[in-house]
């Protein structure tokens, strides 16, 4: 079994397009995990360890329904609790994306939410899926303090809107 092949076809379907397999998702983004299994003719013990050895924990399981705890570009909700982040947060990004952030800041782009690291290991790792990284520190305490909303995926991830430019450091 490729656990990674099969780890990015359920990403495709609980994030992107389940509609391409038939897949019904509740508005929290859930479906049942029988269905999933139909959908992608995989077995329970195949998805199983999918979602125990994946390495970000992208998804999660309640009773007999599974969903992707972040990342989906469909229309979801995923009811995460608005939650105080620490004073900085880190967005690794490809070298050639600086200029534009620079200038219009942290975009969510097709997805939900900008996504942010609390540590710069997991920054760079991001960063480096399309290019040379940069790492952009992102003064998320002054955000809060101004207002700003920001999310903890049950996988960790932090989540918020948009970062205006005033609260990026490119060191
Ligand atoms: C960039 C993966 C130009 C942004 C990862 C990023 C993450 C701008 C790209 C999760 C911009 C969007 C999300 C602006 C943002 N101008 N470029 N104003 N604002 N960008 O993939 O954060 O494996 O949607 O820096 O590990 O890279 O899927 O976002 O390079 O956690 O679970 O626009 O996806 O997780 O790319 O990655 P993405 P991301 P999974």
């Amino acid at each position: 079994m490729d656990v990674v092949k099969i780890s990015k076809r359920m990403s495709r379907a609980l994030r992107h397009s389940p509609e391409r397999l038939g897949l019904r998702l509740d508005e929290g983004g859930w479906a049942e995990i029988s269905d999933l299994l139909a959908a992608l003719g995989i077995s329970r013990e195949e998805l199983d360890m999918v979602v125990a050895e994946n390495d970000k924990q992208r998804f999660a399981i309640e009773g007999t329904r599974i969903r992707a705890s972040q990342g989906h570009s469909i229309d979801v909700d995923l009811g995460y609790e608005p939650k105080d982040p620490p004073v900085v947060l880190y967005h690794g990004t490809p070298i050639g994306n600086i200029a534009s952030i620079r200038a219009t800041g942290l975009s969510k782009g097709g997805r939900h939410h900008v996504h942010l690291s609390g540590d710069t290991d997991t920054a760079r790792r991001v960063g480096a899926r399309r290019g040379r990284p940069v790492i952009i520190t992102v003064h998320s305490g002054r955000m809060a303090a101004d207002g700003h909303a920001f999310y903890q995926s049950a996988n960790g991830v932090w989540l918020t809107e948009h970062v205006p430019p005033a609260y990026l450091s490119f060191d």
